[in-house]
């Protein structure tokens, strides 16, 4: 799709007719291939086969990259440009205003073990874990680093238990920052949630805390810490956790269970891209990878017989980045997200995930050959006013001649029905139709951004796509940091503004929260909004009732939409609400909701 005016052209007369009116491109009626439409998180079906796809090297080749001159503390920097990108010529030269920060300053990658994969940790009611975070060494394209890495591996140990248990975990901090240990979407107790200065002070380096973890629900899980997870996820510190229901027909019976986690990683030639160290740096759109990982390697690649049926865990780690995941045109049968199944099993052609997002996903793959593991998303080429297919092979499934045993092909044409997810639900129906109890608007406020970068984004909000997918100007987009770029969760009611926002609820109400995402900001952009503690319901998009339930704690709202959310209050404590892209968040996107005890 092509933007009706030259891009070039509108950025030229913005940068060089000062204090001229500037002009504004029509908006274009652009729909990702996301399926912003019917099921959260889902594309239409279409019925077409997945594009081919390009591998990592052809999409995400640092030809192309530009020279921005010092930076971060005056080391050269060098920031990575998609190929055919010029740097905006207002910024060359400029700095973010931030010192540069990476793991394990003056180690020698070498003298560090090596990173493992993840193990699983198969533990039951009242087992331990000891938990560290410590420095590791990885090896992208052939660079040693040094990242981190729980217990030495990435993603960490895959804990999985069953539903109910309670575990003890020893969280031993032996990185170069202080940190904690967040149980993403665990209605847990609130003092183990994790969160500095709410639930617990930061663990400093060298020191140690223990976390008794409780999984009230079956379902697909994730840890990481929450102090600055715009450097702590990237840098290797995510895991799953399973959960599994006592009901053996919880799920349809598969071949085999795969675990993905999706993660992108910013870097150079032959070196990482450093973070801000007194505040993120990229605040406007989130540090946007360039080479995409799935569980922490550049090539996932699983075997499989002709006939298999797969179950994928799909998490999203990335800081920004929202994927849109197919399986080389094998069917895909959407069965879980977050907290729950759904209500309804469905064939889907690829699956949208906003980072903290996951879902749960049945794939067969009938016929022998090699099937790629692709996110295939619309970007927008923000110098061209152009959108493009953007499609990057992740890894390969290869299928033998050899037949799946046993054959659950008969199972997976099945499309189930959970009713107990529809029971489960049903107390809570007579309030989707309730009037908003709470209103967040989400906004952001720019001060003391380059005047380059300024004009550039007024002119590229008129034509703003409802998800942004990729990161089309890294060049300003690093040059924010949180000292330029507030993040704005606004309560309509009162207009306060993120952590000024004291909302008090009672234990077993049900919240109806209504969340707009207001395209007329500075920034428009999708959130991918997560409350802690609790669960909740997405019951309708721009007043359209969702007809496929699910319970989650993480919703993507994106650009121009309104999404009443249905939070069932049940989990007493301090419990934060806030953007999951790290650097939004990091960049004061974030609000507590006490829920006070009955
Ligand atoms: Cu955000």
């Amino acid at each position: 799709m092509r933007i009706p005016i030259a891009f070039a052209t509108v950025l030229c007369a913005a940068l060089t007719v000062a204090g001229a009116q500037q002009p504004v491109a029509p908006v274009p009626k652009n729909v990702p291939p996301s399926g912003m439409q019917g099921m959260p998180g889902m594309q239409a079906d279409t019925g077409k086969p997945a594009p081919v796809a390009k591998t990592p090297s052809d999409t995400n080749s640092m030809a192309g990259m530009q020279m921005s001159g010092m930076g971060h503390g005056g080391m050269a920097m060098p920031i990575p440009m998609p190929p055919g990108m010029p740097m905006m010529p207002g910024l060359v030269g400029l700095v973010p205003n931030v010192s540069s920060f990476l793991p394990g300053a003056g180690v020698d990658p070498m003298s560090l073990p090596a990173v493992k994969p993840s193990s699983v940790a198969r533990l039951k009611d009242g087992d331990t874990l000891d938990l560290t975070a410590m420095l590791v060494r990885r090896t992208v394209r052939g660079h040693a680093f040094v990242m981190y890495g729980f217990n030495g591996e990435v993603p960490g140990p895959l804990i999985r238990v069953p539903q109910n248990a309670t575990i003890t975990v020893r969280f031993h901090n032996r990185i170069d920052l202080p940190s904690t240990v967040h149980w993403h979407g665990l209605r847990l107790d609130n003092k183990y949630d994790g969160v500095p200065g709410i639930t617990q002070a930061e663990v400093p380096p060298g020191g140690s805390y223990v976390y008794k973890v409780h999984f009230p629900d079956a379902g697909v899980y994730w840890y990481h810490p929450h102090v600055r997870e715009d450097i702590e996820q990237p840098m290797g510190l995510f895991g799953n956790m399973l959960v599994d229901s006592p009901d053996r027909n919880y799920y349809s019976p598969v071949n085999q269970e795969q675990a993905l986690m999706f993660d992108d990683l910013l870097v150079n030639a032959d070196s990482l891209i450093p973070f801000g160290k007194e505040s993120p740096d990229f605040a406007l759109m989130g540090r946007v990878g360039n080479v995409l990982l799935v569980n922490g390697e550049t090539r996932y690649a699983l075997s499989a017989h002709a006939g298999d049926v797969v179950r994928f865990y799909l998490t999203n780690v990335a800081n920004s980045r929202t994927y849109n995941i197919s399986f080389g045109g094998a069917q895909i049968k959407v069965v879980a997200s977050d907290q729950s199944r759904f209500e309804h099993e469905a064939w889907v052609p690829s699956v949208v995930l906003a980072p903290a997002e996951r879902y749960v996903v049945e794939v067969r793959f009938d016929h022998p050959g090699s099937y790629a593991l692709v996110n295939a998303v619309q970007a927008i080429n923000h110098y061209k006013g152009e959108f493009e297919q953007e499609v990057d092979t992740l890894g390969t499934v290869t299928v033998s001649s050899s037949a799946a045993a046993p054959d659950y092909r008969r199972q997976f044409a099945t499309l189930r029905s959970n009713a107990a997810v529809s029971r489960d639900i049903a107390p809570y129906r007579k309030y989707f139709n309730k009037a908003p109890d709470k209103k967040l608007t989400l906004t952001m406020q720019s001060t003391a951004l380059p005047l380059a970068t300024v004009q550039f984004m007024s002119i590229d909000t008129a034509y703003f796509a409802p998800v942004e997918w990729v990161d089309g100007m890294p060049d300003m987009n690093w040059l924010s940091t949180a000292k330029e770029v507030r993040w704005i969760l606004r309560d309509d009611a009162t207009g306060k503004e993120n952590m000024d926002i004291d909302w008090h609820v009672r234990q077993g109400s049900v919240v109806k929260l209504r969340i707009f995402n207001d395209p007329k900001s500075f920034h428009p952009m999708q959130h991918p909004i997560h409350l802690h503690g609790q669960r909740m319901l997405v019951v309708s998009r721009d007043g359209v009732p969702n007809t496929n339930l699910v319970w989650k704690d993480t919703a993507l709202i994106p650009v121009g939409s309104t999404v009443d959310l249905l939070i069932d209050a049940s989990n007493p404590g301090a419990w934060l609400l806030h953007c999951h892209i790290a650097e939004h968040m990091g960049a004061g996107m974030m609000a507590v909701m006490h829920v006070d005890p009955r």
